[in-house]
């Protein structure tokens, strides 16, 4: 694959893990093809993965089967993988869904909590639920028609529970224009006093869309955050194993202010991650695709950041937070 235009590059601050992917197909005890944009967090004494397995692909953008699943690791870079799905539209018992992916984890008051998007047969929804024993699973709020993206805080701020989403207004700013806003909740299920966080003006290497990565990080100078980034261009052609695909999504990274993290008070203005390995770039369903849906800061100050690779495989990249505070300030 020839390097995309414009040429995007990896910040020097991030390393990737030398022997990514972290998990893939092969390390899946049922039908898997692509396992990708997972949540992760430290829960209960042991990393968990939450992942997106689409399996029985029939070619074009279409998989029959789309399901989450678990896994667990001592280390946050060795992981197995629960013996059966922990979710699917089957066994969701919610009205019109066609299925649920792309879900983020955030332990929240000592519960583990799901933000995921929902296909349904009337639009598409972001949800939240939880689950108490890794088997059970509870739904707190289900967003309107066209929401996906969302990333719970890891505590009130404010007296309220905030997240981060990216809803899809269509109508009024043109097909593709997909903005970063925040919502905010006295209890989980009733959610409002939204406002636009973060623009796809805002980045000079984007012109598509920009959207919530992994849940915020509290770091001592603000609310560390990912964010992906999406720049379109009609001569992309053939671009992995769909006829066309014209769209490349990179990594980015934001602060927002503690106290009010409806502002942003610092932004890297480059990408953190663009598509440069093999991995990213040149093998996969969909190439030129980096998904943040995890980010653990360690006691030593390391960050773990993990990340779906070309819709097809799951990564990690390290980097250090004064590395990543520097970035988003400077
Ligand atoms: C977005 C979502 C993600 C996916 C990305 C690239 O719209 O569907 O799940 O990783 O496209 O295909």
């Amino acid at each position: 694959m020839p390097i995309l235009s414009p040429p995007l590059r990896s910040s020097p601050v991030i390393r990737r893990w030398a022997k990514n992917p972290i998990l893939a197909k092969k390390d899946i005890p049922y039908a898997a093809d692509c396992i990708f944009n997972a949540g992760v967090c430290k829960y209960e004494g042991r990393y968990v993965m939450l992942f997106r397995n689409d399996y029985d692909y029939q070619g074009g953008a279409r998989f029959n089967g789309c399901s989450l699943g678990f896994a667990f690791s001592d280390d946050g870079i060795h992981w197995t993988a629960a013996e059966k799905p922990f979710l699917t539209k089957e066994t969701l018992t919610l009205p019109d869904v066609q299925r649920i992916y792309d879900p983020r984890l955030t332990v929240l008051e000592g519960k583990l909590y799901i933000c995921f998007a929902m296909d349904t047969n009337h639009g598409l929804r972001g949800g939240i639920g939880y689950t108490t024993d890794l088997t059970d699973f509870h739904v707190c709020s289900l967003s309107l028609p066209d929401n996906r993206n969302m990333v719970l805080f890891p505590e009130k701020v404010g007296g309220l529970y905030c997240r981060l989403e990216r809803p899809m207004p269509v109508y009024s700013r043109g097909k593709d224009r997909f903005d970063t806003w925040i919502s905010r909740s006295p209890d989980l299920r009733f959610w409002g006093e939204s406002s636009l966080l973060l623009r796809v003006e805002d980045l000079p290497w984007a012109n598509d869309k920009v959207g919530p990565a992994a849940p915020p990080v509290r770091t001592e100078k603000g609310w560390l955050c990912t964010f992906h980034g999406v720049d379109i261009d009609q001569n992309r052609g053939k671009n992995g194993w769909e006829d066309g695909w014209k769209k490349r999504y990179c990594a980015g990274i934001m602060l927002l202010d503690l106290e009010d993290p409806s502002k942003v008070i610092g932004l890297y203005k480059d990408p953190l991650l663009a598509p440069e390995a093999p991995y990213e770039a040149d093998e996969g369903f969909r190439e030129n695709v980096i998904f943040p849906g995890g980010m653990i800061l360690e006691p030593d100050g390391e960050v773990k950041i993990y990340y779906g690779a070309a819709d097809t495989v799951e990564c990690l990249a390290v980097s250090h937070v004064d590395d990543l505070l520097r970035l988003c300030l400077e």
